[in-house]
């Protein structure tokens, strides 16, 4: 370690816990970069242990196996048709990367060596681009401009060194509107070399957005879509099927956002905490141009990563904030009735369907408690169970779950088995109906 990298971590370190995203910068500013001009270092006062990359967890997602040959880290990818579900209800027929959308993370090292075998078992050829990498021209994955396209039943070869550490994507460069729609995605970690100089433990958590629009009753998303996209995911589900992402008071938490959809941009919010953006697909923000924040756009094409400390025990959402974005399939094309008077179409409509009622008038939310017959592979509009009913959420929606420390000794297992359940607040600390007595001492006259 230099002289000046060591100093640079000693004065951001002593700075206290809101500095610590600093060392990732760090890291990088080591390996190339120039580093940027700080104050003298006083000395170390908090001890830093260094710690191995701490372990990913991909909520609904699994890593790419690899093995080590000589001194490379070898992967293989199959480009292939999968079956898919996005949600209990909605089965659907996607392409991927070995039988899964998203496919599986890749996980490496600064410095790796990597061969990456990619077989195509799609119908149409493919390449793969390695998206924030900067790779030789040739091994790019631009089909027609760095390459020819892998043809169907074809293995190619792909070998680089990742050079930096941070979080990047995979995806198709040939025919992308088709294969990107179809669910051709996935992501990239590279750990900084040398590990990571923090005090916390770190959970750090992989969470690819997309979009897909798949018309009520079809299997197939449709490529051709430019709007109306219906149904929108985290790894490639929609909640309630989203798996939690567990966190214990005092964790350094690290959510790694990437957007591969066709068309929209997503602001990603999160609940009960700030949050900081430490970095992009382009690398570590400077520590000093980072800003607390509660929700960050993750634009089509990039990565947002972002951290912060596990504060407060409770189950925090973190979704998107676009309202249709945390929807599910039936709510996009209902007609507008909310305030409408329906008595007299309900009346007349009784003649031919008694018991007939409609709904949607009085706002979505009954739409959702109702347990309505489903049309044929859908998922209906909003709704998972709650502890105080129903959840008017779908589409790109988890739950960021945090507990006090020793809940999650080995932290998200990523077969998604340890889902600890509701949040039980403490007595009184719960909004609910007001009793007379507050009303009555506050002057609120109703
Ligand atoms: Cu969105």
């Amino acid at each position: 370690m230099s002289v000046t990298r060591r100093s640079l971590l000693t004065s951001t370190l002593a700075a206290g816990a809101a500095a610590l995203t600093a060392r990732k910068a760090m890291a990088q500013h080591a390996h190339g970069q120039p580093a940027p001009q700080q104050p003298p270092a006083p000395a170390l006062k908090t001890p830093v242990a260094t710690v191995k990359p701490p372990r990913l967890t991909v909520p609904n997602g699994s890593l790419l196996p690899w093995k080590t040959v000589g001194n490379v880290k070898v992967f293989h990818l199959r480009a292939e048709p999968i079956k898919h579900q996005i949600a209990p209800g909605l089965d659907i027929h996607a392409w991927g990367y070995n039988g899964s959308s998203p496919g599986p993370v890749i996980e490496a090292t600064e410095g790796d060596r990597v061969r990456i075998y990619v077989t195509n078992g799609l119908p149409e050829p493919t390449a793969v681009h390695w998206h924030g990498l900067f790779v030789p021209n040739g091994m790019d994955g631009v089909m027609g401009l760095t390459q020819k396209g892998i043809p169907p039943g074809k293995t190619f070869k792909y070998e680089f060194v990742v050079d930096r550490p941070g979080t990047f994507m995979y995806h198709p460069h040939g025919d992308e509107m088709t294969q990107i729609a179809l669910g051709m995605t996935g992501m990239i970690v590279v750990h900084p070399k040398g590990g990571e100089r923090v005090k916390q433990r770190v959970r750090d958590f992989v969470l690819m957005t997309h979009e897909m629009k798949i018309p009520i009753g079809a299997s197939r998303p449709d490529p051709m879509a430019m709007s109306d996209f219906n149904v929108l995911t985290f790894n490639g589900k929609s909640f309630p099927a989203t798996q939690p992402l567990l966190a214990e008071v005092g964790d350094l938490v690290r959510i790694r956002l990437a957007n591969l959809g066709p068309m929209d941009h997503h602001p990603i919010h999160l609940h009960g905490h700030a949050f900081e953006l430490v970095a992009t697909d382009g690398g570590p923000v400077p520590q000093g141009a980072r800003f607390p924040e509660t929700s960050t756009l993750v634009p089509v094409g990039t990565t947002r990563t972002i951290e912060f400390i596990a504060k407060l025990p409770g189950d925090w959402p973190l979704h998107c904030h676009m309202t249709h974005h945390v929807m599910n399939q039936m709510g996009h094309d209902v007609a507008n009735i909310v305030g409408a008077d329906m008595k007299g179409v309900d009346a007349k409509l009784n003649r031919v369907l008694p018991g007939y009622m409609t709904m949607g008038a009085a706002g979505m939310h009954e739409m959702a408690t109702m347990q309505m017959p489903q049309p044929k592979n859908s998922i209906s509009m909003v709704g998972g169970d709650g502890p105080y009913g129903v959840i008017d959420m779908g589409g790109m929606f988890t739950i960021l779950k945090v507990r006090e420390r020793g809940a999650f000794p080995e932290g998200n297992k990523l077969d998604g088995d340890k889902d600890p359940g509701w949040y039980k607040p403490p007595a009184g600390t719960v909004a609910d109906e007001a009793s007379a007595d507050d009303l009555a001492r506050d002057g609120i006259k109703l």
